[in-house]
């Protein structure tokens, strides 16, 4: 065997995988030097062919040649992929600003609902809730509005349809049915806020919204131990600390079935603080929601004995406190899904 021969396909090859200028003349030379029908690879099938003593010689040798060739030949690959780079396209300039991706945030409604829950855990108050489609006795029958009272009229009703089950389902039309809910597995004295999605049958107009929010609260204790001096202290400490101002709840009878006496109660207007404006139409006052204290009917709906407990409740749109905080003209801006109104939170 021609071990000078061998040497020379070495010398050979290593210059000409120097010298290979493009990925296309190097995989020529790849196969040329180190394919199957390569003189090296015919070398190397040959080897069986020899007496032991050249074996000996030859075999380390054509080994050693095709490492060094198969060395070469990378070298050589990954010069040609370096120089055929387009550094400058690729220059990354690490000075130049980020540029952060795009991150949601909360809708405006669940930062308020956020907002108020911290005031009211703040003095005191536990977090209750219950489900959107509520049956027709806690939204309606065990709240003292008996089937087919005129109060049923009151708030237009979403029925969901309910054949074949044994009792109507609603969308729930306010949050009062948690009441019950929460005193059927707690016993006074407690003191929660359930604030919740609420639905109503309604036309739409800047005012009225047929999905939106109410804020409820309930405080129950012993007979005596409650009063509607209460109800309007811990209103007028909550709308105080949510405005940032001082508030001043008022108290204006009216009718709910689930509370005797009932209330409607009007805040002092968050924007001209009693003397007047645009915003109250003068009167100095706005419009929140109703209160009153517990009908014992109620009480006695969720199992509680009659006289045994007194307490107080009210009931707020979240809309609509929300656009007094942020001046929102249009309460259907909530539910548009428009991101023009929603990015500006
Ligand atoms: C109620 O829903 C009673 N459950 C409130 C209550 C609770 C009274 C506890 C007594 C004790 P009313 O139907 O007035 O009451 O609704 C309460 C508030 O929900 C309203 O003052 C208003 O702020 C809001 N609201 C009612 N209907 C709509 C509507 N379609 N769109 C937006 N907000 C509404």
């Amino acid at each position: 065997m021609d071990t000078e021969r061998i040497r020379a396909i070495e010398e050979e090859g290593k210059k000409a995988f120097a010298e290979a200028d493009s990925e296309e003349s190097l995989r020529e030379l790849e196969v040329r030097f180190l394919g199957r029908k390569s003189e090296l690879t015919g070398i190397l099938k040959g080897l069986k062919d020899l007496d032991a003593e050249e074996k000996r010689t030859v075999g380390p040798l054509v080994q050693g040649v095709r490492v060094a060739l198969s060395e070469a030949f990378s070298a050589a690959a990954e010069r040609i992929a370096r120089e055929g780079r387009d550094w400058e396209a690729e220059r990354i300039d690490v000075t130049a600003p980020g540029v952060s991706d795009p991150m949601g945030h909360l809708h405006p409604i669940t930062s308020l609902i956020h907002e108020i829950e911290d005031i009211f855990t703040g003095m005191g108050f536990g977090i209750a809730d219950g489900p959107d489609v509520e049956s027709d006795f806690y939204n309606f029958e065990a709240l003292n509005f008996p089937a087919d009272h005129p109060a049923r009229d009151m708030q237009d009703t979403f029925w969901v349809d309910s054949d074949g089950l044994d009792t109507r389902y609603v969308l729930r039309t306010h949050t009062s049915p948690v009441q019950v809910r929460y005193m059927e597995t707690h016993t006074p004295p407690f003191r929660i806020i359930v604030p919740g999605r609420t639905f109503r049958c309604e036309s739409t107009d800047a005012t009225h919204e047929h999905t939106f929010h109410q804020f409820e609260s309930l405080v129950v204790g012993e007979t005596g131990s409650v009063t509607v001096g209460h109800l309007k202290r811990v209103a007028e400490t909550f709308f105080s600390e949510f405005f940032g101002r001082s508030i001043t709840v008022r108290l204006r009878p009216s009718y709910f079935p689930f509370v005797e006496p009932g209330f409607e109660f009007d805040i002092s207007c968050v924007f001209c603080g009693g003397k007047g404006c645009p915003a109250c139409k003068n009167v100095g006052w706005l419009e929140i929601g109703g209160a009153g204290m517990v009908q014992q009917k109620v009480f006695e709906a969720a199992g509680y004995p009659r006289g045994k407990y007194q307490g107080f409740a009210w009931g707020f749109g979240l809309e609509r406190l929300a656009m007094m905080k942020f001046r929102i003209p249009d309460t259907r801006m909530f539910m548009s899904g428009d991101l023009r109104f929603i990015r500006q939170f």
